[in-house]
């Protein structure tokens, strides 16, 4: 199956590392409220979920028995593309990191460099990077990279020259614009990356954090992206209008991809595009 170019790849990020709960009492920390949002954002039309836990009490965590029930509840409660994130939180060891590939998801998050986060440091050495790859591949567990900035791309493009294709043959790539200390989520630093982008990338989504999800929305549906979105990379609607589900942010990119002629694409669609693990 060749899935049409009409597609449309949503990805839901619908808790991150970064907030509080109790900032934002409803953000999905719990893995029943987790289960509640992905349900309800796949039949929005998301294809895949791209997933940070938190603890008891409600903190990021990469605790290995809670990554692995919650990969099997997602599994258990809808048909998403499980992703885990490896880049957990800033605080996060990378031992710790390498060690979600445990958990045996679907898919998972690699970043390709480190960067300036706000007021803190996003630790991705070249060895860290090379033996995350090296292990999604052993582990045959599709790894999306997340690029923050135009040297990300390079590395990329150097880390395929050296070991290879991932796992499934597919290079899916994430645009993570707007961080501060990252790329800019505009117009013109998505069309700059994506003219970069090495050959063998076969698919690309970009998410603007903030106040730039709409602008990188809008520029990626424009250039033939795809889109990631959720409460990991904005809070708000508009401003002062809180977003109060991720569904919310879903059904806005549906409709943005029905004004674009671009139909959501199908959990099985998403498994062709990405090779997933059968
Ligand atoms: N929480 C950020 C420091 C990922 O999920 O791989 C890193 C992050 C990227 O969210
Ligand atoms: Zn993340």
């Amino acid at each position: 199956m060749t899935v049409p170019t009409d597609r449309l790849l949503i990805t839901v990020a619908p808790t991150g590392a970064e907030t509080a709960k109790d900032d934002v009492p409803q953000l999905p920390t719990t893995l029943e409220e987790l289960v509640e949002t992905a349900r309800r954002c796949e039949a929005a039309g998301a294809a895949m979920v791209h997933v940070h836990i938190r603890d008891d009490a409600h903190r990021p965590t990469l605790d290995l028995g809670r990554l692995t029930a919650t990969v099997e509840a997602l599994r258990e409660a809808t048909d998403l593309v499980v992703q885990l994130s490896t880049g957990g939180s800033v605080h996060d060891p990378l031992e710790r990191r390498l060690k979600v590939l445990d958990a045996e998801p679907d898919a998972c998050s690699l970043t390709m460099g480190t960067t300036n986060f706000g007021d803190d440091v996003f630790s991705n050495p070249w060895p860290f990077i090379t033996e995350l790859y090296q292990l999604s591949q052993e582990r045959e567990v599709v790894p999306e990279f997340e690029l923050f900035d135009l040297g990300h791309v390079a590395s990329l493009r150097r880390l395929l020259a050296t070991y290879g294709l991932p796992y499934g043959g597919r290079v899916h790539v994430d645009l993570v614009m707007g961080v501060p200390g990252g790329m800019p989520g505009t117009a013109d630093a998505l069309v700059a990356a994506v003219g970069a982008l090495p050959a063998e990338v076969t698919s690309w989504s970009a998410t603007g954090i903030g106040r730039s999800t709409l602008a990188v929305a809008l520029a990626s549906l424009s250039k033939g992206g795809h889109l990631r979105v959720g409460m990991e990379d904005v809070l708000t609607l508009a401003k002062g209008v809180p977003v109060e589900h991720n569904v919310q942010l879903v059904d806005r990119v549906v409709e943005l991809g029905r004004l674009a002629q671009r139909v959501p694409m199908t959990t099985n669609e998403a498994r062709e595009l990405l090779q997933v693990r059968p």
